[in-house]
């Protein structure tokens, strides 16, 4: 039998092949084939990976993503470096206009946390060259969701696409979605059913519903400022929120190390009003943070691995705190694998379709480094232990069974394999 250290050191070398394997020079694919372009968030995280063994391609991936940020400071979520008919929908169906060509809507800003943490295994040095050639695009990718995605000026963040959550197919998006006439939309070809089971993925009105959004985007040549008044699909998301406020707060870890002031300030200001804004989403029945509706005020009203990445934003009262762990733990005994992505029992559960229940490693990784930050080390201890048994049991899939551990989306899979070698090897633990 293989001892575990020894296993173990097979997974490091596997998982640092994969991304070597899916590194174009200078950026990452997620996938080959499934994902062929750069990501935005993939990126980040593939960067912690990267930071194990290769810290100047880690530093590379974040500003090849960055060489990809809009004159307005929003950081695409796709970039199109080359051409690949195997991903739709393509560059020209998103016909931003811009080099690099790139999708018109944005992901979860991980970049900030990111850069902060290569920063400090850098020795946190503020002289420190890339440090500082990125801190003033992640300003202005900031100051672009403070200006363009925050229509009740509470801090948190709006989106206009369920793709821009990083977590597609919530169910968490259904009634917002329902309200998305897909009638106009022009018979196109889908390409990831093609890669992976139909099963896991979203349905075909769903997808309809997606490219009805780009193309109101598109009509609108995506004005920042029109797209978010008039998007049929308006919603705070509370993960994109939650994310957003641990990336100030590490934004403003740099803009301290570089005595920018002005900048302290109001970033400090942005922290406190976001604080105060998560308030609008806390669900007292539910025990959680949960995304709300900005059409219809309603609130989602479902538990998501979303709903506990208040510790990572270090929000909420003693009390709420408390609900979030009572919650927390009440899945841990409902579930083999942490964290799903929708707590099982709830409408649309399904735990091997999209965002509707699996669990991904990245989320995971993110929830478990709240809960360490809090003090609360047996359940992110849990949290790692489960993560590491998928890789152990199943390998580098794109995301996983919470109750069987069955590897699911696609297979050697990047952030997958960036997660195990920057959160779960043996030595970090
Ligand atoms: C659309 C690349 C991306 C991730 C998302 C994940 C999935 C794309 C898709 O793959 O989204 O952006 O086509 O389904 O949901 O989180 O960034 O890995």
């Amino acid at each position: 039998m293989t001892s575990m250290p020894h296993a173990h050191r097979l997974l490091d070398d596997t998982a640092r092949d994969i991304l070597r394997r899916n590194d174009r020079g200078g950026y990452t694919v997620p996938r080959p084939g499934l994902y062929p372009f750069q990501w935005n968030w993939d990126s980040a995280f593939v960067a912690l990976g990267f930071a194990t063994f290769d810290m100047d391609r880690a530093w590379q991936e974040l500003e090849t993503l960055l060489s990809g940020q809009w004159a307005d400071g929003m950081i695409p979520h796709i970039l199109f470096h080359r051409d690949d008919e195997g991903y739709f929908p393509g560059p020209d169906g998103w016909a931003s206009g811009t080099r690099p060509r790139s999708s018109g809507i944005t992901q979860p800003p991980v970049a900030a946390t990111v850069v902060r943490e290569l920063w400090q295994r850098d020795g946190a040095d503020p002289t420190h060259s890339r440090m500082r050639a990125l801190y003033p695009k992640l300003l202005a990718s900031h100051r672009w969701f403070h200006r363009y995605r925050d229509p009740l000026q509470n801090g948190l963040v709006m989106v206009v696409h369920n793709w821009e959550t990083g977590r597609d197919n919530s169910a968490e998006w259904d009634a917002a979605l329902a309200r998305v006439s897909a009638r106009d939309v022009r018979p196109f070809q889908r390409r990831d059913t093609s890669h992976v089971d139909i099963a896991f993925r979203p349905t075909q009105a769903e997808y309809e519903r997606y490219v009805a959004l780009i193309e109101f985007g598109r009509a609108r040549g995506w004005d920042p400022a029109r797209v978010a008044a008039e998007s049929p699909f308006r919603v705070v998301d509370v993960g994109m929120t939650m994310i957003m406020i641990r990336a100030n707060r590490d934004l403003l870890a740099l803009a301290s190390a570089l005595d920018d002031q002005p900048v302290v300030q109001e970033l400090r200001a942005r922290i406190a009003l976001s604080q105060r804004g998560c308030d609008w989403l806390w669900n007292e029945d539910l025990g959680v943070h949960c995304s709300r509706d900005l059409v219809d005020g309603r609130p989602a009203a479902l538990v998501t691995s979303a709903s506990f990445l208040g510790f990572f934003a270090g929000i909420g009262s003693p009390a709420q705190r408390a609900r979030l762990l009572e919650r927390l733990a009440a899945l841990a005994d409902s579930v083999p694998y942490l964290v799903p992505s929708l707590a099982p029992g709830s409408r649309s559960y399904d735990p091997v379709r999209y965002w509707r229940g699996p669990v991904w490693l990245v989320v995971n990784a993110l929830i478990a480094r709240g809960l360490d930050e809090a003090g609360e080390t047996a359940l992110a201890s849990r949290i790692r232990g489960d993560s590491r048994a998928l890789v152990e049991r199943s390998g580098f899939w794109e995301y996983f069974s919470p109750e069987t551990g069955q590897g699911c989306g696609g297979d050697q899979f990047s952030w997958t394999a960036a997660m195990w070698l920057n959160d779960l090897t043996t030595a970090s633990t």
